[in-house]
C-alpha cells in the first residue's frame, strides 16, 4: 500500500527529469558516452534520486517509467548535434526487457533519427538474465536489429556467472563500483586486471563504475579498462551542463 501511494503521488506531480553522467575514455580523457539517470524534481526544485524505483517495480510499472525515459532521452539527444561520437546509455529494468511492447515502442521512438555520431546503448543487469528466456532473448534481438548496443551493468556485484559472458555477446561490460572500490582495499590489482581481461576476451569493451578517487584511477590505469565513470570526473548533471562540457572538448 505504501508503494501504491508513493507511485500515485509521483505520477500526479509529473516532474520526472533526466540527468546525464559522462563516461570518460582512459586514453584520450575525452567524454565518449553518457548514462541517462532518472530523477524526480519536487516543486521547490529539489532533485531526488530514484528511490521510488522499488515501488514502481513492486507494482509492475517499470515499463511505464522506462518507456518515458527512452522517449525523453532520445528527444533530448537531438541537441547533441555536432558534438562528435558519443554513446547514450539507458537503463532498462527486467520488467521492461520482458515486455512484449518493447519493439513497437522502440520503433515509435526511433522514427526520428538520432544526430550523427550519437549511438543508443541499453544497460541491463545480470540479475535479469537469470530468469531467462524467450521473451528476453527476443527483445535483446530486437534491440540489436535496431542498431542499439547492449551493456552489461553492475558486473561483479553478486549475480555474475561467467556463463553470461559467453552466452550473450555484450558490446560493453560495466564493472560494479564495489569491485572498483575494493581495488584499493580488498580486491588485488591482479584479480581486477584478470577480470578486465576476461571481459575483453568476450569481445566487450570495459567500463569501470564509481571511480571516486585519484588512487582508484591510478590503480585502474594499468588494468586494461577502456572507459571510466564516476564522481572523480563527473557527477550526473542536467543536459545543459553536459552540452557545455561536450562543446568545450570539441
Ligand atoms: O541514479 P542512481 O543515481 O541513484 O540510480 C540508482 C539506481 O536506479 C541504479 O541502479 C540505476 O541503474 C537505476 N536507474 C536510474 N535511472 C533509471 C532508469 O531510467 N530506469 C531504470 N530501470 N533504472 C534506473
Ligand atoms: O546501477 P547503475 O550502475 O545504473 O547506477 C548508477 C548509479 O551509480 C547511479 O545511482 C549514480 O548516481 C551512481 N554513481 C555514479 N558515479 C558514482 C560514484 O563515483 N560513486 C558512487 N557511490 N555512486 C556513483
Ligand atoms: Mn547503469
Ligand atoms: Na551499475
Amino acid at each position: 500500500f505504501h508503494a501504491q501511494k508513493e507511485v500515485e503521488t509521483l505520477r500526479a506531480s509529473g516532474n520526472f527529469v533526466l540527468f546525464y553522467q559522462p563516461q570518460v575514455a582512459l586514453d584520450s580523457r575525452r567524454i565518449v558516452g553518457v548514462e541517462a539517470l532518472l530523477r524526480h524534481q519536487s516543486r521547490d526544485g529539489h532533485i531526488m534520486a530514484p528511490t521510488f524505483i522499488a515501488s514502481f517495480d513492486r507494482l509492475g510499472l517499470m515499463p511505464e517509467l522506462d518507456f518515458w525515459v527512452l522517449e525523453h532521452a532520445v528527444a533530448a539527444a537531438q541537441s547533441l548535434q555536432g558534438v562528435g561520437q558519443v554513446s547514450l546509455a539507458i537503463n532498462l529494468s527486467p520488467q521492461t526487457l520482458l515486455d512484449v511492447r518493447l519493439p513497437q515502442v522502440l520503433d515509435r521512438i526511433l522514427a526520428k533519427a538520432l544526430p550523427t555520431g550519437v549511438r543508443l546503448e541499453i544497460e541491463i543487469t545480470e540479475s535479469q538474465l537469470i530468469d531467462d528466456p524467450v521473451c528476453f532473448s527476443a527483445n535483446l534481438a530486437a534491440l540489436r536489429a535496431r542498431g542499439l548496443h547492449i551493456a552489461l551493468d553492475d558486473f561483479g556485484s553478486g549475480y555474475s556467472t561467467l556463463a553470461y559472458l559467453t552466452r550473450y555477446p555484450f558490446d560493453k561490460i560495466k564493472l560494479d563500483r564495489t569491485l572498483v572500490h575494493g581495488l584499493t582495499r580488498s580486491v588485488g590489482q591482479e584479480f581486477f586486471a584478470a577480470t578486465v581481461k576476461l571481459c575483453r576476451i568476450s569481445g566487450a569493451s570495459v567500463l569501470a563504475e564509481g571511480v571516486e578517487t585519484k588512487e582508484e584511477l591510478e590503480s585502474l590505469a594499468t588494468c586494461g579498462v577502456n572507459v571510466v565513470q564516476g564522481y572523480y570526473f563527473y557527477r550526473p548533471m542536467p543536459m545543459a551542463d553536459l552540452l557545455h562540457h561536450l562543446v568545450e572538448q570539441q
